[in-house]
């Protein structure tokens, strides 16, 4: 009976030679390309510093102004990045239960020609998560996402913003078409800013704060959702509900004291908490409605920062998707739509059988965050077994 030795060491000869003379070169590259990466990795650390000094504003004198720009940027010193994600207290499902959530219900468009929409901005503290705390900076007192717009097509939107926040702030509109180094320019703490637009573009358009870096103003909860209901009008439907995707960037798990930015982790992309209608999982323990046979209408928003939202509806088609929003031609029977960063798109969705119907990002990481609700229709037994 042969033996086999655990490895196998073939006899030297020429061509094991010239391997052992490769590998020890292979070993030489490795050894310098690694003290590159490490200088590379000193020079990209001592550049991303000074960036943070600069945006914190180094030699101003401290007051209400710069200090929300620390917030934003001076504590991202630390690597490794750590992440907070599906860090919650353990009365977590308790708080769930009794978090108010976000209303998704479109409302109603006003009627006349001209539509007055006033916000003040606020820095507040929500929560993003159950028992999760976060400084954001809000668009009228409504936390993240801002205050659902609905207008017509052809209104025009008369747009009054006022900053009641500790620094400038500005709001742009992705279903204007408008100078936006005067419309959506900056407005100081204590001031305000008017412009008008018509609502030409029917469909869904996000609209946030656009003062640099904008990362850090969407990120930070300064996003919302205008929908321009088209002239000509959309197939009738029983439910329509306003989603606004978006993601958390904390640097603390917001649970003894509410966390506030972490930038790098916004850069890597690393969020902790992703969301729809700002709150992980609200639609969970409150189920959006419809009854069986309906048609449910869904105007998705991605505020971002960064990430798209995949739209899917598990257990049913989008029967209608306008993708993009293109109100001028929709595709029928998709399973998955993608809404990117800073896009929206509309979706009707048709269920017959009673059941709970789960809305994701069909990106799972997202879902694995927080971005999943559900559709009950009807009035189905039990809850979801994944
Ligand atoms: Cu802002």
């Amino acid at each position: 009976m042969a033996v086999h030795p655990a490895s196998y060491s073939p006899p030297e000869t020429e061509s094991g030679a010239f391997f052992k003379l490769a590998a020890i070169l292979l070993g030489f590259t490795v050894a310098v390309v690694g003290v590159f990466a490490l200088l590379m990795w000193a020079d990209a650390r001592d550049a991303r510093d000074s960036a943070g000094q600069v945006a914190a504003g180094a030699g101003a004198p401290t007051t209400a102004k710069t200090e929300g720009r620390d917030q934003a940027t001076d504590h991202n010193t630390a690597l490794p990045l750590a992440s907070f994600a599906g860090v919650v207290p353990e009365n977590a499902a308790e708080l769930a239960e009794a978090h108010n959530p976000y209303d998704a219900t479109l409302p109603p468009a006003p009627a006349g020609d001209l539509v007055k929409v006033q916000m003040t901005l606020k820095d507040m503290t929500v929560e993003v998560a159950p028992g999760v705390e976060y400084n954001t900076w809000a668009f009228d007192g409504h936390g993240a996402p801002g205050p659902i717009v609905h207008v017509r097509e052809g209104q025009t939107v008369e747009m009054t913003l006022t900053n009641g926040g500790a620094i400038p702030h500005s709001i742009d509109f992705h279903a204007a078409r408008i100078a936006p180094n005067v419309a959506f320019r900056d407005v100081a703490p204590g001031e305000s800013i008017t412009f008008r637009f018509t609502a030409s573009d029917p469909g869904v358009y996000m609209y946030h704060c656009g003062t640099k870096p904008v990362l850090a103003h969407i990120a930070n909860g300064m996003y919302g959702a205008i929908v321009v209901q088209p002239k000509q009008p959309l197939p009738p439907v029983d439910n329509e509900y306003v989603l606004v995707g978006s993601e958390w960037y904390l640097n603390g798990d917001g649970i003894a004291k509410p966390a506030s930015l972490d930038m790098a982790k916004a850069r890597a992309r690393m969020a902790d908490w992703v969301t729809f209608n700002g709150y992980a999982n609200q639609y969970v323990t409150h189920p959006l409605t419809a009854q069986p046979g309906e048609t449910t209408r869904f105007w998705v928003v991605a505020a971002g920062p960064t990430n798209n939202v995949n739209f899917h509806v598990v257990g049913a088609m989008l029967d209608r998707a306008w993708v993009n929003s293109d109100m001028t031609q929709f595709q029928r029977n998709v399973q998955t739509a993608v809404v990117p960063a800073g896009g929206g798109a509309v979706f009707d969705v048709t269920i017959a059988e009673e059941g709970l119907y789960p809305f994701v990002s069909h990106a799972f990481a997202d879902v694995d965050l927080g971005q999943v609700g559900l559709l009950k229709v009807g009035n189905p037994k039990g809850t979801m077994s994944h």
